[in-house]
């Protein structure tokens, strides 16, 4: 017969730490509890999992998460995203997280290559178009969860602004890079997606040590509004700032030139290295 379920502080005795701590476990999703009549309860076989996973990621510290494992989270996300199960959703981050996985490695390899899929999905008809407003909603809301454990300490190595340009709805892709290159040290003001022209200008204007801005594209669609937005800030921003472009719609550097962009990165790696020559230049 199954043990009956624990308070809060009785679950914090027993693993030692105080009753915030494990409070934050819970809000962070790496301790499944249910509220129950304004107490949070926790099930003795979700304590006993949640001890073995620490147990395991103290072992597994110095190992890189392997490939297997992030195959099932990825396979279990795209599922709990499908379902509609948001606290599920962040379940599986967390536990990828507590198997040692960075914040870095969770979006790269986990949220990433769910999204396109769904994507995929979306566009082969198996899945309906609300299926895929469902999973992204969710995905906005724990992105930003995830965005709060990506503050790096330290000095910042400059300002970096991002948007996607007028006519642009794909605002995950932005909340992602931010938290990607923030992790990296850059000060990231992110202005989301349908932003136009003038709003670039206007940030850019009153930003301190900017060091590049990005325009992100996802959709087609938006293509005559970057030409728009790159001419824009080409005029009143000048050859001060680099302005790069990069997303899912642009296909190379030539695509990129067409639209009248300097500069071209692919991925958020692309942008990372691109960002870092610039430090190394300004050296
Ligand atoms: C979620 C989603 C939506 C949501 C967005 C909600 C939200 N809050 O973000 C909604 C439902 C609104 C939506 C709408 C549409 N969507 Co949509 N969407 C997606 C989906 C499934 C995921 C997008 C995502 O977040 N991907 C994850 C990101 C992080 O991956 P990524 O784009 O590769 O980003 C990386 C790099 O590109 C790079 N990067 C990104 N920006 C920048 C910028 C710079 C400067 C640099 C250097 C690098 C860089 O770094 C990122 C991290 O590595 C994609 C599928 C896919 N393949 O991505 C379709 C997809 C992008 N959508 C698509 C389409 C067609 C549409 C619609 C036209 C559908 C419609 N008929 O209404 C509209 C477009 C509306 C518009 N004008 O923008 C197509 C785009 C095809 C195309 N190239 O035009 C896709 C590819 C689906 C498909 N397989 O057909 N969509």
């Amino acid at each position: 017969m199954e043990s009956p379920d624990l308070t809060l502080r009785e679950a914090a005795e027993e693993l030692g730490v105080v009753y915030m701590t494990t409070f934050r476990y819970v809000t962070n999703g790496q301790l499944l509890a249910t509220k129950v009549g304004g107490t949070w309860r926790v099930t003795r076989h979700d304590l006993d999992e949640f001890i073995s996973s620490v147990a395991e990621r103290k072992n597994r510290r110095h190992e890189l998460p392997d490939a297997r494992r992030t195959g099932n989270y990825v396979v279990e996300l795209e599922r709990c995203l499908s379902n509609g199960d948001s606290a599920g959703a962040w379940m599986v981050l967390g536990r990828s997280m507590n198997s040692g996985a960075s914040v870095e490695h969770v979006l790269l390899e986990i949220v990433v290559p769910v999204m396109r899929t769904i994507g995929t999905r979306w566009a082969d008809g198996e899945i309906d178009i609300a299926i895929e407003h469902q999973a992204s909603a969710i995905m906005v809301k724990l992105v930003g969860r995830l965005s709060e454990r990506a503050v790096r300490v330290g000095r910042h190595r400059g300002s970096v602004l991002i948007g996607g340009p007028t006519g642009e709805r794909h605002a995950l892709v932005l909340s992602i890079l931010s938290c990607l290159l923030s992790l990296q040290g850059w000060d990231v003001l992110d202005l989301g997606p349908d932003t136009p022209a003038s709003a670039f200008v206007h940030a850019a204007q009153r930003m301190d040590r900017l060091v590049a801005i990005g325009v992100s594209v996802t959709s087609s669609e938006s293509f005559p509004e970057v030409v728009k937005t790159l001419s824009v800030l080409r005029e009143k921003i000048g050859q001060d700032v680099p302005v790069i472009l990069g997303g899912g719609a642009i296909r190379d550097a030539e695509h990129a030139h067409k639209l009248g962009a300097d500069y071209f990165a692919v991925g958020s790696s692309g942008f990372i290295d691109f960002l870092d020559g610039l430090r190394r230049k300004s050296a």
